[in-house]
């Protein structure tokens, strides 16, 4: 079923290598059916590559990240990493997450460096006062959920946050639309959501998701975010024609997944385009971003900025344009009291994670004194 679609300019394939003939003289499509294009390589990669880089490495493409080694896929096929003996950087922000981009060394396939990334999903380690990585290089976000009593606007509303956040494209895939009478009620629900394209689909049926192919052009790299059991991996498999990731039923008394993803992957489909499978994610905590609140909250940010006062906290102060949207019964509560929920997250979450930058700083000053201290003792001798 198609409800709305994106304009095409919004969609259009970019070219790996430019607009027109390519110094070989082979068209810009014959460039993206290459095996590299076909893994997402654009030029934006292609251009952080030295001359030394370009005649002896060759870029590979994270498809899988397990503890020691990764999954990568390149011109010559897929292949494992081992990451014993790596050097990789301390930063967990600098170590290779999946769709990465990294250098190997033609002869000795030895790790080199890390691509840099056109964006990147993050979010706060559930449990952890740190940056858990969720992915790199995501140019759009099939935000998933199910027609069912697992619908939640709010968690629509913070996936879109985390998304215009990473400066990727989102839309929205309504799945199992065969199993309730009306999808009205869920469209209507998303009324306030103006900007974001949606489908309604059964994700088993091959026919209904084709609809998604225009938002999979070749060499563009989408992931999906959702709750367990909305159907990622029904998706995927949908999308591929082959069973790719194992799916299982949902609970029949409140429609909760079981966990049944345990671990992120990027996949080839047929048509083109790749397509990154994940868990789905108990918690999402944003741990930075409040322009994605902005941008997904367009328009209470508009509001905010007709206030009277410009450090308005939108309460009770007289000429608040929040509110009066509000009790015009233009502004939805529930809208407003997550993007201020979202907001205050994100500010506590950053700071947790400047002191805990300070105190890992703090630590490493106490080391480098004890070792000073304990080396100057050895040249003293006692
Ligand atoms: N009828 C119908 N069933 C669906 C649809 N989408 C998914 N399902 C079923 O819902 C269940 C969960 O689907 P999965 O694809 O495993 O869900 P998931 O999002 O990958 O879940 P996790 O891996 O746990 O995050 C499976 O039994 C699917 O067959 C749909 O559109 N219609
Ligand atoms: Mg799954
Ligand atoms: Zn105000």
């Amino acid at each position: 079923m198609r409800l709305s679609t994106v304009s095409r300019s919004s969609i259009s394939r970019r070219s790996p290598f430019g607009r027109g003939k390519t110094v070989s003289g082979r068209t810009p499509e014959a460039h993206e059916q290459s095996p590299l294009g076909k893994l997402g390589w654009k030029p934006f990669f292609q251009q952080q590559l030295s001359l030394h880089e370009y005649e002896h490495c060759e870029p590979v493409r994270v498809m899988a990240v397990h503890r020691n080694r990764l999954e990568v896929a390149g011109e010559g096929g897929e292949k494992s990493l081992s990451l014993d003996g790596v050097n990789l950087a301390a930063a967990a922000e600098l170590r290779p997450t999946v769709a990465d981009w990294l250098l190997l060394e033609k002869e000795s396939g030895g790790f080199v460096r890390l691509l840099e990334r056109s964006s990147l999903f993050k979010r706060m380690a559930p449990g952890a006062e740190r940056v858990q990585l969720i992915a790199a290089n995501v140019d759009s976000v099939l935000i998933v959920a199910s027609c069912n009593q697992d619908f939640n606007l709010s968690r629509i509303e913070r996936y879109l946050a985390l998304t215009r956040a990473a400066g990727s494209r989102a839309y929205l895939v309504l799945t199992k639309a065969d199993l309730c009478g009306d999808t009205g009620q869920y469209l209507d629900a998303l009324h306030g959501l103006r900007d974001l394209p949606v489908l309604a689909v059964n994700a088993l049926q091959a026919d209904s998701v084709a609809s998604l192919r225009q938002w999979l052009a070749p060499g563009e790299t989408v992931a999906m975010l959702g709750s367990s059991g909305v159907g990622k991996s029904s998706l995927l498999n949908t999308l591929s024609g082959t069973e790719q990731a194992q799916t299982a039923a949902i609970r029949e008394d409140d429609s909760k997944g079981r966990h049944t993803t345990r671990q992120r992957a990027l996949y080839v489909l047929p048509g083109g385009g790749l397509l990154l499978d994940s868990p789905g994610m108990r918690e999402l905590g944003l741990a930075s971003g409040e322009e994605g609140v902005a941008a997904a909250f367009d328009d209470i940010d508009a509001l905010a900025q007709q206030c009277r006062f410009s450090d308005c906290a939108h309460g009770a102060e007289p000429g608040c344009a929040v509110q009066a949207a509000l009790e015009r019964g233009e502004l939805d509560e529930r809208r407003l009291n997550n993007w201020r929920k979202l907001l205050r997250e994100i500010a506590r979450n950053q700071r947790t994670l400047a002191e805990q930058r300070a105190d890992d700083r703090a630590l490493g000053q106490f080391y480098r004194e004890v070792q000073g201290h304990a080396r100057s003792r050895k040249q003293g001798g006692d």
